[in-house]
């Protein structure tokens, strides 16, 4: 199967995301007089020139032009907000006809494995696959396990999240890293061929951030679908900088804090 824009998604087999759907799935309380704009952070992935941004569909029709953003546009298609409580559940919101439009060259789609609604977001899931790979388009899925019962973070868990997104046909996983090594690396294996990214999470300190995801690299992922620890930082240019150092470059994480710091 030939997946059309797999080749910008990736810089030499590595990965590097800015996430940007937070508006919905939180809320404006993630944001600042800078990155409230959608378009301060479309222009921050374009100059970075990663493999992509990751933008609901009613931001991406407003601020995004595919024919003058040079980079890669990933839909979400689904997406919920954290003001409904209980089960976690998060329905499409927007067609794989529709993000296409838009200039999409992939799409995302998070699902909830263990949640009460977890048949819903499968079956909506199987079909979008079905659909974006008959069109040559690859599909990022997160893979969140969340629901009454779950443990989360576990190394099982995350090994199991990772061999979800193998078996419903995700170009790439996208999933939580709990720092234990031997078993992501595990969980890295489970994914199969499917492409491993990990997830950015809150803001934290930078050095710590930047270790992370170079032992997640090492333990197999190809790179990293950050949001908050870049347009949250004071620099998120010189941030993006030192992931790049990290994720496309070998560098360690005292190299890439040069970067971030010069
Ligand atoms: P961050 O790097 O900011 O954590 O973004 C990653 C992400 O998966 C976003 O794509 C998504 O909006 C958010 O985290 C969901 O976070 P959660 O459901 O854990 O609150």
């Amino acid at each position: 199967m030939k997946l059309s824009g797999l080749d910008k998604l990736t810089t030499n087999g590595k990965s590097i995301f800015l996430a940007y759907d937070q508006g919905l799935e939180h809320g404006p309380v993630d944001f600042n007089l800078s990155n409230i704009d959608p378009g301060f952070v479309i222009r921050l992935a374009e100059r970075a020139r990663i493999n992509g941004i990751i933008l609901h569909h009613g931001v991406a029709e407003k601020y995004f032009d595919a024919k003058r953003h040079r980079v890669p546009l990933i839909i979400k298609l689904n997406g919920k907000t954290r003001l409904r409580q209980g089960e976690p559940c998060s329905y499409q919101v927007c067609s794989v006809d529709r993000a296409l439009r838009l200039g999409a060259l992939a799409l995302g789609y998070t699902i909830y494995p263990g949640s009460e609604y977890e048949p819903v977001m499968l079956r909506e899931f199987g079909a979008i696959v079905e659909k974006a790979h008959r069109l040559g388009v690859p599909v990022i899925a997160w893979v969140y396990p969340r629901g009454s019962g779950v443990d989360e973070y576990s190394t099982d868990t995350i090994a199991y999240a990772a061999r979800i997104a193998l078996e419903l046909g995700a170009d790439f996983a996208k999933i939580h890293y709990n720092r234990d090594f031997e078993g992501f690396k595990w969980a890295c294996k489970a994914a199969g061929n499917t492409k491993v990214v990990v997830v950015g999470g809150p803001k934290t300190n930078d050095y710590e951030f930047l270790c992370y995801l170079r032992e997640a690299i090492d333990a197999g992922a190809v790179g990293t679908a950050v949001g908050r620890n870049v347009w949250q930082h004071e620099n998120p240019a010189k941030m993006l900088a030192a992931i790049k150092e990290i994720v496309y470059k070998n560098k360690t994480p005292e190299q890439a804090i040069k970067k971030l710091n010069g």
